[in-house]
């Protein structure tokens, strides 16, 4: 599949300027043996390959069309590198998170003054809590994913804080699985990767679904881009599925960040700018 390096026009752009994407993504910290886990087992990480991991996948983003912006390593901040939980960034705003994990919440101080430069900034404020991980963007849809990590009040909060955008936040209940993005995401207009075994289809609105493949419980998070998708050389069977939908793909090894329970999604914050 031939992929060119190019900035890609926007669907349904009525603007003559081509929009420029931005990916802002975090270094692989030091300390990520000592990531948070819910459903994982504890194994080994090698922090040195996750860093080549986290390069080649910065790569890829680029390939894509992505401008990256690489943030720097927070060496005391085991999940640090997962810089998508910390914030929800539409074309209007960008909505600071309040992570699940307590030991998460340090992140979006540094990730907000990274926003700045973009977005108008508002927060989900205590009680409430929120992870990017649990929000999935379709159209002006937003499905979020009832979690341990996103409760009732950090969800009527993210409602608040987007309504006058003319966005719908519809709550999503998942289980077995940390996120709603490792359970669905978006893979091409119109279509939704889905291990139906961790969230219900029937909570999402005129859409078709591929379903992973049983063995690759995980399989269902992909990064999608203008021209294809950011995947997982981990799930080959679902990988064919893709293919066989003629999804456009670019494989990553993401094998050390999988460990801590971290998909291809968790590592990037992506979001239109202009050129
Ligand atoms: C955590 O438990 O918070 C991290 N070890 C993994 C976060 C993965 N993030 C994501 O799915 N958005």
């Amino acid at each position: 599949m031939l992929l060119k390096k190019t900035y890609l026009r926007q669907e349904n752009s009525q603007e003559s300027e081509p929009d420029l994407l931005i990916a802002v993504t975090r270094e692989v910290s030091a300390a990520l043996e000592r990531c948070e886990l819910s459903y994982m087992p504890r194994t080994s990480i090698d922090v040195g390959l996750a860093r080549r991991q986290h390069r080649a996948y910065r790569e890829a983003l680029e390939t894509l069309g992505c401008r990256v912006v690489a943030l720097p390593e927070l060496p005391e901040q085991a999940d640090s590198v997962f810089v998508e939980d910390t914030a929800v960034v539409l074309d209007e705003v960008a909505v600071i998170t309040r992570p699940g994990a307590e030991s998460r919440r340090i992140e979006t101080e540094s990730m907000a003054r990274a926003l700045a430069e973009y977005r108008e900034l508002v927060t989900i404020d205590a009680p409430g809590t929120l992870d990017g991980g649990d929000v999935l963007r379709v159209g002006h849809t937003l499905y979020v994913g009832r979690s341990a990590r996103s409760d009732r009040e950090g969800i009527a909060q993210l409602a608040a804080a987007t309504a006058a955008y003319g966005y719908k936040v519809v709550p999503v209940e998942t289980r077995g699985c940390l996120h709603l993005k490792t359970a669905v995401t978006q893979v091409a207009p119109g279509l939704l990767l889905i291990n139906p075994a961790w969230v219900d289809r029937r909570a999402f609105e005129e859409v078709d679904f591929l379903e992973v493949d049983p063995a690759e419980p995980h399989a269902a998070n992909a990064v999608r881009l203008p021209g294809g998708v950011i995947y997982p050389r981990s799930f080959p069977r679902t990988r064919e599925r893709l293919a066989g939908r003629r999804v456009p793909v670019v494989m990553v090894d993401m094998s050390e960040t999988e460990k801590a329970e971290g998909g291809v999604t968790c590592c990037s914050l992506i979001f239109r700018s202009r050129a």
